[in-house]
């Protein structure tokens, strides 16, 4: 069977993916199976630039083909923030709840219809073939309140286009037939 690395240590993106491409004979390893990989550093202005870097670092490493996932939610009211800054937008280790509290306290007043945003994910897949990048995009609005307990990171707040609950109210199906993730990964299978 082939196998592939994920290039991630964020557990939640790890189940989604392994969830997404289950129907694929392929056996998916984190960097749980190589706990020495060094720390992926994130230091690119660009989802693209860190998906390469994280791709590469980890396929380097392992010479195992390497998939990466840099991702985040772009606020059209904040030109775009949080971004690629999305896991640290309220600082070095800050929670998913800080993040959340910061960006609504940010959004507090701006009325629905500017509430717009979206979430971008970027993958590489980085095997002996060579390099392929996908982008999939979710849109949607922020909530005024966070709503919801399934997910992670900004899911409480972001209810996609088409419904009325957060990602966070939807469960793991839901969630998967019509997220950025989702998307990207539909488009790295062709
Ligand atoms: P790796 O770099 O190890 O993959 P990370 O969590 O640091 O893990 P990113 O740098 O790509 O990953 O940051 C992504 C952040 O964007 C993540 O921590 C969340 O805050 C947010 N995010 C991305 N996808 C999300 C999703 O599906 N739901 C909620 N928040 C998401």
């Amino acid at each position: 069977m082939n196998r592939i690395v994920l290039a991630t240590r964020n557990k939640h993106k790890t189940e989604e993916i392994k969830t997404i491409l289950k129907d694929l004979r392929l056996e998916i390893l984190t960097l749980n199976d190589f706990p020495d990989v060094p720390v992926l550093t994130e230091e690119g202005s660009t989802f693209r630039e860190n998906s390469l870097q994280k791709a590469h670092a980890v396929h380097l490493y392992t010479k195992i083909p390497a998939l990466a996932d840099d991702s985040g939610l772009e606020v059209f009211f904040l030109n775009g923030r949080p971004g690629v800054i999305s896991a640290r937008y309220a600082g070095d280790g800050a929670t998913d709840k800080e993040n959340n509290e910061k960006l609504l306290g940010q959004m507090r007043g701006v009325a629905p219809r500017r509430r717009g945003a979206q979430f971008r994910a970027v993958l590489t897949f980085l095997g002996d073939n060579g390099t392929e990048v996908t982008e999939g995009i979710c849109p949607g609005r922020l909530a005024e309140l966070p709503r919801g307990t399934n997910g992670f990171g900004y899911d409480p707040i972001f209810i996609p286009d088409g419904f009325s609950r957060t990602y966070a109210e939807l469960v793991a199906e839901e969630k998967n037939a019509i997220s950025h993730r989702a998307r990207a990964l539909a488009a790295m299978r062709q």
